[in-house]
């Protein structure tokens, strides 16, 4: 019932990452097709890796990365650092259309349209380079969730609900709008991503940066490199990073 209480809207956009989340509670038009890694998942799928899914809007479907271990599995994975072989300091375009590899260090994203309702869950793994690992998730999350478009509006971001061992370091983003080195839609005179050398859905500027340079722990910059504050402050740029998503699941709550 609440889904169908959920905002509805229809647009093309430009943060594709996103783009098949939202339409996991529409009737698919091809079958039982997976739509994302927890329909994988519910099929019976319980392993870690890539695999096709078929959002209603791109029947053709694409592979995602899918954490199948992880708090009960079914994460759809948009986003990995783990060795700084990929460049993330890349403009609106690049965040759109997506980059990286999806065994390695990647940014899910895509150039599709579709039609789309909130209703995910975040999680954020984070590990340091001694090996220790922290997460937190977020019960609620959605990009452009209000807006009538999202690519005008700066997808801005809802997120909600946080638990965890890593601290929040993200619910001060809330209901910021993705900001580029090419596109500053941040709070700031400066531009965020310029600045601290990212992209993300910064404020003034930020308590997070994943998308920050890779510089290998300790660093005497200025939170430039791949941070999470509330665990390792902001001159610690993390080993390793995943952001992972998948419907909020009612029987959870
Ligand atoms: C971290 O794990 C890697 C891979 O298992 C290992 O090679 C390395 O020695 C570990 N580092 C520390 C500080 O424990
Ligand atoms: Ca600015």
């Amino acid at each position: 019932v609440t889904l169908l209480n959920a905002s509805v809207a229809s647009h093309w956009w430009l943060l594709n990452i996103f783009f098949f989340l939202f339409i996991n509670f529409f009737p698919s038009s091809s079958g039982s097709r997976p739509r994302d890694c927890s329909d994988i998942y519910a099929s019976g799928q319980r392993e870690d890796g890539i695999y096709s899914v078929f959002p209603t809007h791109l029947p053709t479907g694409f592979q995602v990365y899918c954490d199948m271990t992880t708090d009960g599995g079914g994460w759809t994975v948009i986003q990995r650092r783990e060795d700084g072989s990929v460049n993330f300091f890349r403009g609106w375009d690049s965040y759109r259309e997506g980059f990286g590899k999806i065994t390695g260090e990647h940014w899910l994203g895509k150039s599709k349209s579709h039609e789309y309702l909130a209703n995910y869950e975040l999680r954020v793994d984070l590990e340091d380079f001694e090996n220790s690992t922290a997460f937190a998730q977020y019960g609620t999350f959605g990009v452009g969730l209000f807006s009538v478009n999202p690519d005008d509006d700066g997808y801005p971001l809802t997120i909600a609900d946080y638990s965890g061992t890593a601290g929040d370091s993200l619910l001060k983003h809330n209901g910021m709008k993705f900001t580029t080195k090419d596109q500053d839609n941040d709070h700031s005179e400066n531009n965020c991503a310029s600045f601290y050398h990212g992209a993300w859905w910064y404020r003034n500027c930020h308590t997070s940066n994943l998308n920050g340079q890779y510089l290998r722990g300790q660093h005497t910059s200025y939170a430039d490199g791949i941070e999470w504050s509330s665990w390792t402050g902001w001159q610690y740029s993390l080993k390793f990073t995943e952001m992972k998503i998948r419907p909020t699941r009612e029987e959870n709550k």
